[in-house]
């Protein structure tokens, strides 16, 4: 594996998950394998889960790491080609990109969208550009549009423990203060289709009217206004906000009763929630449910471990 920055990146899913949760098991067992390779992790924002996990992923493969917070520690950089850079920008992403790749024999990198223009976000100009131009293989830490390894972690999280065959997945939008990215619910949303086209699972998306996902990452989705009827028998709920997509990156208004709260459980299948976190207690998701038995949220953090080592295993097989 080269590339990890979407479901379309990986042949078979379930073998990656397999992978994974045998790596928890022995999560020793490739210590050798990461032996005088060097992971680059590269931060355009800020990051608790993603960065802890793949550093110990990589630490327990036998990687060395290096992180650069290049938002604050890095120069200013430039990623547009064609300027002339007489401005506040004082680095090329050709350059900064081509450098670290120098140094590392993986890297990884977290851009998040601008949220201003759907075209440049959606067109992962950034990320495009930094892969194309470091030269070694890359790991999505979160791109504008998808969070690959938060989707395989999730994925991991509901094989290991689901109690039923075919378990339905419900993700729930959620309300926030502020516009947060599509990224989140795009990945969870490709990875789960795929899950159901693969019949491991049921998979439902539901959001007011106004925060339609992009058609790209929900094929195959049932797809709903109507959360009370989108909860009944729900196995597994996935609470996230985003912002619209339609009218790209805005709050809109909607009416109230979107939280997720431990009375919506009732009709469900003592359903099991999920978030990717960082969560906003009782706005997005109520304290009852994080702090009772239902909630899956830590353990699911846990997993990333052993997505970013099944991912960081496969990309140091064949580089
Ligand atoms: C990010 C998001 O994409 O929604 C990261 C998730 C892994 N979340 C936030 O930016 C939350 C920010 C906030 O103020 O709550």
């Amino acid at each position: 594996m080269k590339l990890f920055s979407s479901v379309n990146d990986v042949n078979d899913i379930q073998k990656l998950v397999a992978e994974a949760l045998e790596l928890k098991k022995s999560p020793y067992a490739y210590q050798d394998l990461g032996k005088n390779k060097t992971l680059g992790l590269v931060f355009l924002n800020p990051s608790l889960r993603t960065r802890l996990s793949t550093q110990k992923a990589a630490i327990n493969l036998g990687m060395s790491v290096m992180v650069m917070n290049l938002d604050k520690e890095g120069w200013a950089l430039e990623t547009e080609d064609g300027v002339v850079m007489n401005g506040s920008t004082v680095e090329h992403i050709r350059e900064a990109a081509a450098v670290m790749g120098q140094y590392c024999d993986i890297l990884g990198i977290r851009s998040f969208p601008k949220l201003h223009n759907r075209e440049e976000d959606y067109s992962e100009g950034l990320f495009k550009k930094f892969v194309k131009f470091c030269n070694v293989p890359v790991v999505s830490l979160e791109s504008a549009t998808l969070h690959p390894l938060q989707s395989l972690a999730d994925l991991i999280t509901i094989q290991e423990t689901k109690a039923t065959f075919r378990p339905k997945v419900v993700l729930t939008w959620a309300p926030h203060v502020k516009a947060l990215p599509q990224a989140v619910p795009n990945s969870f949303s490709e990875w789960m289709c795929r899950a159901q086209q693969e019949n491991l699972l049921d998979f439902t998306i539901v959001h007011p009217e106004g925060y339609e996902l992009s058609e790209q990452f929900t094929q195959g989705a049932n797809i709903t206004n109507n959360q009370e009827e989108a909860l009944k028998g729900a196995d597994f709920i996935y609470v996230k906000n985003w912002s619209s997509y339609k009218e790209y990156g805005k709050v809109l208004t909607y009416k109230d009763g979107w939280m997720m709260d431990s009375a919506k459980l009732t009709n469900t299948n003592n359903a099991k929630v999920m978030h990717c976190l960082p969560v906003r207690r009782d706005l997005e998701l109520a304290s009852e449910i994080l702090d009772g038995p239902n909630s899956l949220v830590i353990h699911e953090a846990g997993n990333r471990v052993w997505a970013a080592q099944a991912v960081l295993k496969e990309m140091l097989l064949s580089c």
